[in-house]
């Protein structure tokens, strides 16, 4: 396989509503989107980052440099077999995995439509509809959180995940629980705790959360085994979690039981790939994350998901609950029983809205 062509352009989304976490309140996506042609077929990639570098290092405009000025540069008239040795060649890039993911997600959906085999099968994924939960962010007030709950599980999503923080959790998931006493439920803190609040996360055990994703800082995986064996409540990793090797830290110390797999956090489908099989030789489930994607990401995790070890709902979620128009044709829709409907078109199996992502493009750049 060789790189003909690389198109990276930004798109400018704004949100249907705002979404909040313990980090920033965001409005508007910038998203960087890959095009890609790979000996004569063509394949598309996200960069899933933020606009600012608040969840992980990365951010849009750190991430156009780095596929400018080196992804792409490595990858251009580069030979190979199999798009895990683009990975393996784009790996002499420390960290800046999201900005590589795109770049080795797009060559993986060209390949997949070369073969006219979906993406998914060509990632040895077996399921043909996935479990759909929903990521709900800090509002401003409980009631707006309440009401929307309501509408999400009126909408058929399997589990609810809601953003918490301090000043924003005991309180908030007392009444979560009041009100809904039975549903799968779960908090994602971003980081936002540190082990002095190890009395305080303790309280969250009587809320029988499915898990309590991410709670303390964003590099440590050692003091998050010390909060497992001090909670009931299973501790998920999210941030910490770069590779394989990760994974495989976390599960020999007891740092998680549950792992949060965002393609873009790990770098790429290759190393996706490995987390699920280290996780799935441990016997720990793991759930496909999300960043608030565009169609192209969104279609990407899908394909994720239907790998067997992605034996939670994920925060793989329906188009229309951040864009009023996505950029993919069908949009992401949700069945009334919370799943997806798995395509089985070639390549990642939606087809892109090449006009309306030029509308939406405030710079493009080709590289030859
Ligand atoms: O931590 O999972 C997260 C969104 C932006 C940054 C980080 C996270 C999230 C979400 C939203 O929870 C997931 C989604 O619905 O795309
Ligand atoms: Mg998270």
């Amino acid at each position: 396989m060789k790189i003909e062509t690389v198109t990276l352009r930004e798109i400018r989304m704004p949100l249907v509503s705002f979404f909040e976490t313990s980090f920033a309140r965001m409005h508007q996506r910038r998203i960087l989107l890959l095009q890609v042609v790979v000996d004569g077929v063509e394949g598309w990639g996200e960069v899933t980052c933020g606009e600012a570098p608040y969840y992980n290092h990365e951010a849009t405009d750190t991430a156009a440099i780095v596929l400018r000025d080196f992804a792409i540069p490595l990858a251009l008239g580069f030979e190979f077999e199999h798009p895990a040795q683009l990975a393996a060649r784009l790996s002499r890039i420390r960290g800046n995995a999201m900005a590589r993911a795109a770049l080795e997600n797009a060559v993986w959906d060209a390949r997949a439509k070369r073969e006219g085999q979906p993406l998914w099968k060509l990632l040895g994924g077996t399921r043909t509809e996935i479990a759909c939960g929903v990521s709900i962010g800090i509002k401003d007030s409980v009631g707006d959180l309440l009401e929307t709950i309501e509408h999400e599980l009126a909408d058929g999503y399997q589990r609810i995940k809601i953003k918490i923080k301090p000043g924003w959790d005991v309180d908030v998931l007392e009444q979560v629980r009041g009100r809904f006493p039975t549903i799968p439920l779960m908090g994602d803190a971003n980081s936002a705790y540190t082990l002095d609040d190890l009395d305080h996360l303790k309280r969250f055990d009587a809320f029988h959360l499915m898990m309590l994703e991410q709670p303390l800082w964003h590099d440590d995986i050692h003091l998050h085994a010390r909060l497992q064996s001090a909670i009931a409540t299973p501790v998920c990793l999210d941030e910490a979690i770069h590779h394989a090797r990760d994974a495989r830290q976390a599960i020999d110390i007891g740092a998680c039981r549950i792992i949060n797999v965002k393609l873009g956090r790990v770098g790429g489908f290759t190393s996706a790939l490995a987390v699920h099989e280290a996780t799935a030789r441990a016997g720990m489930p793991v759930w496909c994350g999300g960043m608030l994607e565009s169609g192209v990401g969104r279609a990407h995790n899908i394909a994720l998901s239907t790998l067997a070890n992605f034996t939670l709902p994920g925060d793989v979620s329906a188009s229309k609950r951040y864009w009023s128009e996505d950029i993919i044709e069908p949009e992401v829709t949700v069945t009334p029983r919370g799943t997806i409907q798995v395509p089985t078109a070639p390549g990642m199996g939606f087809a892109v809205n090449l006009a309306r992502v030029k509308q939406l493009s405030a710079w493009e750049q080709t590289f030859r």
